[in-house]
Parts: C-alpha cells; sequence; structure tokens
C-alpha cells in the first residue's frame, strides 16, 4: 500500500517535535501496519497518539458533553447510534423521514476525539457539534483512549461517560475482518493469528486490553453517576432493559406514555444491526477518510469467536484474561 493511501490514524506524518520527542522516551514496538509507542499504558500509533496529546492539552469541555468509550470493536457504532436516537427521539415525531441517522452514519455525527477531531490540529472546529436550537442536545463525542488520558482532557468537568465493553474473544474476531477489509488485504488465518498474538501481548493498538476495560470498570465503581459501564453481550441479551439503562444514566429517561407508545423498540429497531446497514448511506457511504461505512457492520453475533478460534487459542486468551481481570469483580 502507497503510504499515502495508508490510513491517517496509523501514520505518523502529523507529529510535532515535542511529541516526537516524547516518544523517543517511551517504550516501542512495530506491527505490520506501523509504530506504536506505549503512552500512560496504552499503545498507539504514532499519529493517534498526537492525536490524544493535541486532545489532552486543548479540548475545553462543557460539562453536559457526552462520551462514548470503548476498545475498538466492542460496539461503539451501536452505541453512537443510540445515544443519537435518545437525543433526537421528541424531534422527530413529526418528521421521522428527516432523522440525521437515516441520512448520515453513527461515525459521522459523532466523531473520535484522538482519530477525527483532534487527529490533524490542535485546535478543531466544534461549532458543529454544538447543542443546537434545541437545549436538550448535548454534544456527542467519541474515543478509544483509556479513562484515565480522556480524564485528563476533561480537566474536572462532570462529564458522562459510557463505556462500551465487549468479549475479548468476539473483538479479536470483528478486528481480524475489519483489518483485512480495511486494508484491502484476504482475510487469512495468518492475519487471525498475528492479530492473537499481538492481543496475547497487550502490544496492540489501544492495547492492552484488559487494563483498558479495567480503567472503566475500575472508573464506574468510583464514580457510577459519570461512567456508565455497559455490556455488548447485555445489550443484545435485554435490549429493552439496557436501553432504558443508558437513557436513564444520561438524564433523558423514557416516560410512561413514551414506553406505551413503543418509543424504547422504535429507537432499537431504528439502530438495529439491519435497519443501519440496510441505508443507502451504509452502503455505499464513505468518510472524508477511514473505513467505508459499510465495514461498520458485519454479523454483530454473540460468540462468533467459536467459529474461528481453536479450542487452543480459546483457552489462552481466556486464562489470561480470568487472571488480569481477577479481583476486579468484573467478568466475561
Ligand atoms: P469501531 O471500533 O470500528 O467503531 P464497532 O462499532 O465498535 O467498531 O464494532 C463493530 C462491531 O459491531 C461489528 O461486530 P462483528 O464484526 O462481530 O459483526 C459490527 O457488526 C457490530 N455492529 C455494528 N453496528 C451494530 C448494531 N447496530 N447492532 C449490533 N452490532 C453492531
Amino acid at each position: 500500500m502507497a503510504h499515502n493511501e495508508h490510513p491517517a490514524n496509523l501514520r505518523e506524518d502529523y507529529i510535532t517535535e515535542e511529541t516526537r520527542k516524547l516518544i523517543s522516551s517511551l517504550p516501542t514496538n512495530k506491527d505490520s501496519q506501523g509504530s506504536l509507542c506505549k503512552y500512560q499504558g496504552s499503545w498507539y500509533y504514532y499519529n493517534t497518539l498526537q492525536g490524544a496529546i493535541n486532545f489532552k492539552n486543548h479540548f475545553q469541555p462543557q460539562e453536559t458533553d457526552i462520551i462514548l468509550a470503548s476498545f475498538p470493536k466492542s460496539g461503539t457504532t451501536w452505541l453512537k447510534a443510540l445515544t443519537v436516537a435518545l437525543f433526537e427521539r421528541s424531534k422527530h415525531h413529526n418528521d421521522p423521514l428527516n432523522h440525521p441517522l437515516l441520512s448520515d452514519n453513527p461515525h459521522s455525527i459523532v466523531p473520535f476525539f484522538e482519530s477525527n477531531l483532534y487527529l490533524r490540529t490542535s485546535t478543531p472546529d466544534l461549532t458543529k457539534y454544538s447543542s443546537s436550537s434545541s437545549s436538550s442536545s448535548p454534544r456527542l463525542f467519541a474515543t478509544h483512549m483509556p479513562l484515565h488520558t480522556v480524564k485528563e482532557g476533561l480537566k474536572g468537568s462532570p462529564c458522562k461517560i459510557v463505556y462500551m465493553c465487549r468479549n475479548v474473544k468476539d473483538v479479536l474476531i470483528s478486528l481480524w475482518y475489519f483489518k483485512c477489509k480495511y486494508l484491502k488485504i484476504e482475510v487469512t488465518r495468518s492475519v487471525l493469528e498475528s492479530t492473537f498474538e499481538s492481543f496475547c501481548g497487550g502490544g496492540n493498538f489501544y492495547g492492552p486490553f484488559w487494563d483498558h476495560v479495567l480503567s472503566y470498570w475500575r472508573g464506574s465503581l468510583e464514580d457510577p453517576s459519570h461512567v456508565l459501564f455497559m455490556k455488548y453481550e447485555e445489550m443484545r441479551e435485554e435490549p429493552y432493559v439496557q436501553l432504558k439503562r443508558l437513557a436513564e444514566f444520561l438524564g433523558c429517561p423514557f416516560t410512561e406514555e413514551e414506553e406505551e407508545e413503543g418509543g424504547v423498540n422504535k429507537i432499537l429497531e431504528l439502530c438495529s444491526l439491519r435497519s443501519l446497514s440496510d441505508l443507502k448511506i451504509s452502503k455505499s457511504g464513505k468518510p472524508d477518510s477511514g473505513a467505508d461505512y459499510k465495514l461498520c457492520f458485519r454479523k454483530g453475533e454473540v460468540g462468533d469467536s467459536k467459529n474461528h478460534l481453536s479450542h487452543e487459542m480459546e483457552m489462552r486468551i481466556d486464562m489470561i484474561v480470568e487472571e488480569k481481570l481477577k479481583g476486579s469483580g468484573l467478568s466475561f
């Protein structure tokens, strides 16, 4: 792949002199896609690290901001769609066809701090994301950074943070498929095996997985009114209950009347993998940079890893995760 075709967040052409100096003092690592360094306990490709630093130093939070956080491939697209739909619901009673989720992808409505907004600049224009005429719409942002780094950017502002967690084995399989499609390479076992090895060693992008998850898990225990910990598997299992939980946490609970009128189910239907992936924008849309929107959607199955990981691979990663999460109260 020619250098200029390589995804911007994996490259190293936006870093400042200062960041270059910082990187020289950090642990570094290389994979097939580029160079990574370990910053505040998490591995970043260099441009993404620059995005994280730009965010940390320059983001000006508003108290009502909502941050949607996740490890990649854990259900971010779904969480973004559900949150947008929760805040849009009162506006589209009489005008359902004008709903932003029908004409735009959740990732373009809710941008990532480090890999979109702050990737190339420390002063992005955030006016587009400011509360619109309706004061019921807070600004929505997303991130894959761990909680401690996000908190530095929030500078003490009491923003609400929602974390979506998913079983590491399904994350791994989802990432394997995504990586191959994104990089336009064949989906082979050897890519799965190298992705698996890098997950087990913890040196993968945003890894180690368990430290990422634990940062939010502990944050949610310490401060449950500001950090909500959700699980993809629970969303699949009991979407109605979980969407209500999300709405309550975000301060926009469903009224009895809304529930009686089927308001919860309407949002679940609008944001289902089937509905979203069926939209024209999902089939042929593209962001200015990054993956085609169709790559956001695949199977969305719980336990798909069973179809791909060998018994030995499952045992090995299960043991690592069990060991790393021991005593935390979190399990999969
Ligand atoms: P990202 O890190 O690139 O943002 P993310 O959305 O977190 O990706 O995860 C993608 C996974 O969510 C895919 O899982 P799979 O590979 O196991 O199929 C994708 O199919 C799934 N997904 C996307 N949208 C939805 C949705 N609306 N409902 C349920 N799952 C979804």
